[in-house]
């Protein structure tokens, strides 16, 4: 199915790609088939070879043979279409790219007239208009890799939602979107990539910032960041109806831009007023919707999710995770966020849980995740001051917490996307003045009143608990580890070192999740806090 509008790839209502493994290598020969074509190949590995990719899907390899160098990858895609769109070459550059483009349209109204094309080749065209300029163009979700020249381009979009990784060696650059495909060798010497944080426990390997493009040479092994976006400091005032209208406007594009035409989306639902508000802007985008609600045996919000998914007409499930299976999740949850940040990762237990307990063909899923950061949804007092704080904070603070990444999904092979996390949606509230955000004694007011007229009202009035508190997953966590003799003070630093523990595990030392016995971790950290050894 081919429709114009789209580019391939976005037509079977997945990104192109993934994730992806890629390597450019400076090879001896100067003339090295310049021109030749690159190729695709060697579709559908097996499982055990390959990269060890947590994200589930086919894989097909790309190769080039460029003017000196050899470019080749290893490409995770949704399965049954073939990742053309994930990659684009003109002569002597090549586009990798995993994720998508949000701003299509407006990406194209810059560049002459095209026929159709993918996002990697409207990429491709932007760096011919605008050089490494043109990341700060794209709204999009995504991580992409280009090769031009004696240059290697590692970029990230504007949140870092697709985390990028590389790792540097004498005349090579290789470069994934998990971390856990370039462990395992001993650090190389000499490659210190200035502006690139070390990931920790993975020796010789970084991440790339969010918002930036990293500018290597190959062969010197010398690294430039340049900044793409950057959070606004600033805050505005707006009337009420202005600031509400630009909301909704702004909601309503980005959910848009994230729904496939003609299929039908999957909001995860959980009844506050993030999820719900996608829900209603994704059901007036595509005409139809479906929706999903977790809950433990502890504790639900179903009720909360039947009244938005019944006001919407939604095909609705509900999904109940036992909560001793909760903190099972956790190898996976660290294995596919390569993040070492307890209180990121209790938030996305329960996600991992859901996505994993989802089962069926693999779905385009919108989430409401990311609301409360620009908002200030989890802070719950009334101080103005305190409330910009928290977002100012929070906004420093979210790079490489990789709490967006879509691995959390791809694990089960569904695609994930956050509508307040879009560009244009995140510039927009982080920079409305905190007494919208906080008004007539609600939270997240300016985003309930925009919302006002398309749910119901007990879902626009209700404070709503996090997920993680929703589901008790915190305490439960905090009780394994008093239960093995940690000291209720120190429940904090022994979650840190659990979450180091289960990484080094599975993301550093390549342990399937499947096999990772979370108690037994808790007790080995126990008996070191009882040793006095940490
Ligand atoms: P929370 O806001 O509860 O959940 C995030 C999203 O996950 C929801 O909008 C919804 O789409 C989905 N979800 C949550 N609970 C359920 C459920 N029971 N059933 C189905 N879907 C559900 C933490 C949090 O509590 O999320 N996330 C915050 C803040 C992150 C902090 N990070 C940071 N400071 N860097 C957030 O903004 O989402
Ligand atoms: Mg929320």
């Amino acid at each position: 199915m081919e429709n114009a509008d789209f580019p391939t790839g976005f037509s079977t209502g997945f990104p192109a790609a993934f994730g992806f493994l890629a390597s450019v290598r400076t090879h001896g020969g100067t003339d090295g088939g310049a021109d030749s074509t690159g190729g695709t190949g060697g579709t559908d590995r097996g499982a055990g070879s390959g990269p060890a990719f947590a994200a589930r899907g086919d894989r097909t390899g790309v190769e080039a043979a460029l003017r000196g160098q050899h470019l080749a990858a290893t490409l995770v895609h949704a399965p049954g279409a073939a990742p053309d769109g994930a990659w684009a070459r003109d002569g002597e550059t090549v586009v990798l790219l995993a994720g998508e483009f949000y701003n299509r349209a407006e990406l194209r109204s810059v560049l002459p007239p095209a026929a159709a094309e993918s996002d990697a080749e409207l990429l491709l065209r932007l760096l011919e208009r605008s050089g490494p300029h043109a990341f700060r163009l794209v709204n999009g979700r995504f991580a992409a890799v280009v090769r031009t020249g004696a240059r290697v381009l590692l970029a990230t979009d504007h949140a870092g939602s697709v985390p990028l990784y590389v790792r540097m060696a004498p005349g090579e650059v290789r470069a994934a979107t998990e971390a856990k495909t370039l462990a395992g060798e001993p650090a190389p010497r000499g490659f210190p990539l200035a502006g690139a944080r070390r990931v920790p426990g993975l020796a010789g390997v970084h991440q790339v910032p969010a918002g930036a493009v990293l500018d290597i040479g190959v062969e010197s092994g010398t690294a430039e960041v340049h900044r793409t976006w950057t959070p606004p400091l600033a805050r505005r005032i707006l009337p009420e109806d202005e600031a509400v209208a630009a909301v909704r406007t702004a909601l309503e594009r980005a959910v848009a831009a994230r729904v496939t035409p003609g299929a039908t989306p999957l909001v995860v639902l959980s009844g506050g007023i993030d999820s719900s508000a996608v829900a209603a802007c994704a059901y007036r985008a595509s005409g139809g919707l479906d929706s999903v609600s977790m809950g433990t045996d502890v504790s639900d919000e179903f009720p909360q999710a039947r009244v938005v998914a019944g006001h919407l007409g939604s095909g609705h499930r509900e999904i109940t995770v036992a909560s001793a299976d909760l903190l099972a999740q956790l190898p996976y949850a660290i294995w596919a966020s390569e993040s070492v940040d307890p209180d990121i990762v209790e938030y996305l237990l329960p996600l991992v849980a859901l996505y994993r307990a989802l089962g069926g063909p693999p779905r385009r899923i919108l989430t409401g995740y990311g609301a409360d950061i620009p908002l200030a949804g989890m802070h719950r007092e009334d101080r103005l001051p305190a409330l910009d704080s928290a977002v100012a904070h929070d906004m420093a603070t979210y790079d490489g917490l990789n709490e967006m990444t879509p691995v959390l999904s791809t694990l089960a092979g569904h695609w994930t996307t956050h509508p307040y996390w879009d560009r244009d949606v995140l510039d927009l509230l982080v920079a409305l003045e905190a007494g919208l955000k906080r008004r007539y004694g609600r939270d997240k007011w300016v985003l309930r009143a925009a919302l006002a007229d398309a749910l119901p009202e007990e879902t626009v009035l209700r404070p709503k608990l996090g997920v993680h508190e929703g589901s008790g997953t915190t305490s439960s966590f905090s009780r394994l580890l008093t239960g093995h003799g940690i000291a209720e003070h120190a429940v904090g630093r022994a979650k840190r070192q659990v979450v180091r523990e289960v990484f080094a595990l599975t993301v550093a030392g390549g342990r399937d999740p499947a096999g990772v016995d979370v108690t037994e971790v808790v007790r080995s950290v126990a008996d070191r806090f009882a040793r006095g050894a940490a």
